[in-house]
């Protein structure tokens, strides 16, 4: 098939979603077109039967904001032209879905099947918002097919929406042998001693991931157990984080990382992950770290406990309750056979569940089933 791929292409788990299934349907022979403003960070070297089509910015006095959603439309109509694609997958509801309905409209001469899928915060906090509600709406009713990457999220949009319409829940996916617990590195000694445990978080720093409540559950943790908490990645919270944790007097005990490449190096570093957010339609995340062998504690919400089984590989705590998700760590950590006990549950879920060989079938039949409709 020729596939066109729209998402956004900075960080973020809809874009490492579009850039990973994008590389997987290559592998499997299909021509795979992304089209968006940047080449996605995960696709930074040559990839065969993967092409990059760049949505330019147009200036123009009179446009106090860049129409991005009207160039991406018709950069979708001349892609689909002229490389004779036979289906577009929008990854995040808002604008690309509505980029999507508006090149079908103009392809006058053909009927461009769309696969929209809904990665979370386009529907609970885009799509939530008065002002994007009616277009989000409108955005997945045009869709010959959506999907949603949680059961939780494929619920929680009819429910906002009122809409029947099918949402197929196709989950988040792992490369098991990509995503895989690297053996034990110089590096571990030089971040931790031999009797600190190793507590890692991941994101990308917003307001919804409740790094406070990874500080305030580390500060309890390492009263019971010797630990390191490493902190990876970026974003508006990270300033204030650091001062939280100058505050908590454990400067020594957290170090902060930054936005870091090879994430499966340092998650095999980790002896626990710890993930507390206030909303994850999913938790590409948990699902990275399980299968590279490191139990997980998660809140109790959205998508999170398709992924984390509790009590099996992790444990899940309602959202805010730090005394839970502390109490959890102690538990885990002071006990090593329970520990490499989930971590092994962890990897087996994260293949026999999540594994990429099940997933991207999954894609190939709904990209089938839309052609099929509009045929
Ligand atoms: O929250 C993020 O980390 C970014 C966000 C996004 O928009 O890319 O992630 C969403 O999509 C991911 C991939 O499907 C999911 O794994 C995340 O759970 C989801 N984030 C939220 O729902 C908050």
């Amino acid at each position: 098939m020729k596939i066109g791929m729209v998402c956004y292409p900075s960080y973020g788990g809809s874009g490492v979603v579009a850039s990973e299934l994008g590389k997987q349907l290559a592998r499997r022979g299909h021509e795979v077109h992304f089209i968006t403003y940047e080449l996605p960070f995960k696709l930074n070297k040559f990839y065969e039967n993967i092409y990059f089509h760049e949505v330019e910015e147009f200036q123009y006095p009179v446009f106090k904001y860049n129409p991005y959603t009207l160039a991406l439309a018709n950069k979708i109509v001349s892609v689909t032209r002229h490389f004779n694609l036979d289906v577009v997958h929008v990854h995040y509801a808002v604008p690309h879905s509505i980029s999507a309905y508006l090149a079908k409209q103009m392809l006058k001469e053909r009927n461009l099947p769309v696969l929209t899928t809904l990665h979370g915060t386009d529907i609970t906090l885009v799509g939530a918002q008065e002002e994007f509600y009616e277009i989000t709406r409108l955005g997945i009713e045009v869709s010959d097919g959506v999907t949603a990457v949680s059961q939780s999220l494929a619920r929680e949009t009819r429910k906002m929406f009122g809409i029947e319409q099918e949402i197929n829940t196709v989950y988040n996916f792992i490369d098991k042998d990509e995503y895989k617990r690297l053996p034990l590195s110089g590096l571990r000694s030089r971040i931790a001693r031999p009797e600190e445990k190793i507590v890692m978080h991941i994101s990308n720093f917003r307001p919804v991931k409740r790094i406070c409540d990874v500080l305030k559950s580390f500060e309890l943790i390492q009263r019971q157990v010797p630990a390191k908490l490493l902190l990876v990645g970026d974003g508006p919270e990270a300033g204030v984080m650091e001062k939280y944790a100058d505050k908590l007097g454990l400067n020594d005990k957290i170090m902060f990382l930054g936005k870091q490449e090879s994430v499966v190096e340092l998650l095999s570093l980790a002896d626990l992950f710890v993930l507390p957010s206030e909303k994850e339609s999913f938790g590409l995340v948990a699902l990275e770290a399980m299968a590279c062998e490191v139990p997980v504690i998660a809140s109790n919400v959205g998508g999170l406990p398709e992924v984390v089984k509790d009590g099996e590989v992790g444990y899940l705590a309602e959202v805010g309750d730090v005394a839970t998700i502390a109490a959890k760590a102690i538990t885990l950590l002071q006990d090593e056979a329970l520990r490499l006990q989930m971590a092994q549950a962890a990897r087996k879920l994260a293949i026999e569940k999540f594994n990429v060989e099940l997933i991207v079938p999954e894609y190939e039949q709904l990209y089938l089933k839309v052609m099929k409709m509009v045929s």
